[in-house]
């Protein structure tokens, strides 16, 4: 707490030193070839912290000239032992620990979210390098017993050159979830940052120097969607792209992809993940944990529990509870300690949370607290609660991304999961109960990638993430992360009379 109190000091004064605005390219820091830049904005004050050089198709192609000049056979990273590539990773680790105060200090200034919750996803940033680092010499292939003289094997070689767009709401942690398992299995990347939260991503790319990778293998762009996102989507020669963002953008990609070189994708999208809490829940949890779930990083979290379907004998408790503890919510200055929710990244994202907010009255939710900005500068909401929803209004099917909880009426459990799977996203699930039957037949009738119960969102880095339906394709984390990244070959030799 000392220490976060002597960084809130920092909030509103522009002494923070912010070392990196240029593109990373082939280990340097260079500027956008055609000179644009772009303004980065502090939400919580909504004044600009610096101007960033912007990439475009002309800087891409460049990047990618570097990545392949790094792929090329006998190059350093090519001839690194899959056990230093691990050992790089775990250094890369290291580093970011070591200036993990610095990086929460920048994440919070650029994203707008509390000190604390910047620290939690540093301290995640360095579980997912650790995690990944571990598999560099352990990702194994096969002998498989065929028929007739032959030898056949398989093993994992890297796919080649790998795009990575990331969106703003985890800038750091979505840079780690993309580059970790890519360079464990030995790819290289040209990584582009969000626009509206480049900076802790470039300060990344200097400890990726520091940590001795080799020119090329990683190389870092801001810049638009539109712009250097579709250039890496579009890109001949750009072997994979792997993409968290909205839906939306989710189809563009995947387009891109088949009017060029039908490229392997990866997409982590948007979701409406339902959390269904029944009658013999342990309701104080359940009220806690759903709230966290739309409130924590002011509600911009993919997995988010939007949907929360209450079962009818506990409604009115529930929704009573909810109000009294969102009135303990905290909003305001990001960089004190007291804080518990922050700034929305953007006056257009809060606009759009505004918007829905607007819908859902007029749609005839029930307001029970919230609904309005907060404070007159920077990019605050209030902690906002929505009962009565009814499952066909815009505040349940679209996301909001915003510090909004709607919460739903049910009867019995087979409707509440009829309901929660009414969706065209499936990216998390939950379910709140003390009964162990109920809780597998609720986790087992889900179409979401992720169940959690009696906990929601969260998310590890030895764990798959991702969605069914809309919510994306393949899965990030976990083992199954690495298959991502991988193009598995197999040989067949012939030999001579083979035996058991
Ligand atoms: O997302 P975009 P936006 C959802 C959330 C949010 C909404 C819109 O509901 O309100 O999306 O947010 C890059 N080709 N999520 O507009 O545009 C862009 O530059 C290639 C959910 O910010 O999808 C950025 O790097 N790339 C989500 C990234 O895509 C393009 C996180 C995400 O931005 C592109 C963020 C293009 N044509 C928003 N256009 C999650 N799943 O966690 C944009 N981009």
């Amino acid at each position: 707490t000392e220490s976060l109190m002597a960084q809130c000091k920092l909030f509103g004064k522009k002494d923070l030193p912010i070392k990196y605005t240029s593109l990373f390219i082939n280990n340097e820091f260079v500027p956008s070839i055609e000179g644009n830049k772009f303004p980065t904005f502090c939400p919580a004050t909504g004044e600009k912290i610096c101007d960033v050089e912007e990439g475009r198709k002309a800087d891409v192609q460049k990047a990618v000239l570097a990545a392949k000049q790094a792929f090329e056979f006998n190059s350093v990273w090519r001839r690194t032992d899959a056990s230093q590539r691990g050992r790089l990773i775990q250094k890369l680790a290291r580093l970011v620990e070591r200036d993990s105060e610095y990086l929460s200090q920048l994440e919070t200034l650029d994203n707008g979210k509390p000190l604390a919750e910047s620290l939690n996803d540093i301290s995640d940033t360095i579980k997912c390098f650790e995690y990944y680092a571990g598999w560099s010499d352990k990702i194994e292939g096969k002998t498989i017993p065929v028929d007739g003289d032959y030898f056949a094997y398989t093993h994992y070689e890297p796919i080649g050159i790998v795009g990575q767009i990331i969106p703003w709401n985890f800038p750091l942690l979505m840079a780690a979830w993309k580059l970790a398992p890519a360079l464990t299995t030995g790819n290289v990347v040209i990584l582009k940052l969000a626009e509206q939260t480049p900076l802790t991503g470039l300060y990344l790319a200097s400890l990726i120097k520091e940590a001795g990778f080799p020119p090329g293998v990683v190389n870092v762009i801001p810049g638009y969607g539109p712009t250097a996102g579709a250039a890496i989507s579009e890109h001949m020669e750009i072997d994979k792209v792997a993409f968290t963002g909205s839906t939306e953008v989710g189809h563009l990609i995947m387009q891109a992809a088949g009017r060029t070189n039908l490229k392997n994708v990866t997409l982590e999208m948007g979701g409406k993940s339902p959390n269904i809490i029944l009658k013999d829940a342990d309701i104080d949890s359940a009220v806690e944990t759903s709230q966290a779930t739309v409130f924590y990083n002011q509600g911009e979290i993919c997995s988010s529990g939007s949907r929360t379907y209450v079962q009818e004998e506990i409604y009115e408790e529930f929704v009573r509870k909810s109000v009294e503890l969102a009135m303990k919510v905290k909003t305001g200055d990001p960089f004190h300690p007291d804080t518990t929710m922050g700034a929305q990244v953007s006056e257009e994202q809060l606009m759009k949370i505004l918007e829905h907010i607007e819908s859902g009255k007029k749609e005839g939710a029930k307001l029970e607290c919230g609904g309005s900005r907060h404070g007159d500068k920077g990019y605050f909401l209030q902690p906002t609660i929505f009962s009565n929803v009814q499952d066909d209004m815009k505040i349940a099917r679209e996301e909001i991304f915003g510090p909004v909880q709607s919460i739903f009426k049910f009867k019995t459990m087979d409707e509440a999961i009829e309901r929660a799977n009414d969706t065209k996203y499936g990216l998390g699930g939950g379910v709140f109960t003390r009964d162990i039957e109920n809780a597998m037949y609720v986790s087992s009738r889900l179409k979401t990638g992720t169940v959690w119960i009696n906990c929601f969102d969260v998310t590890l880095a030895n764990t798959p993430f991702g969605g069914y339906k809309m919510s994306g394709t393949g899965r990030e984390m976990g083992e199954e992360g690495l298959r991502q990244y991988s193009e598995v070959k197999t040989t067949i030799m012939k030999i001579a009379k083979k035996i058991s």
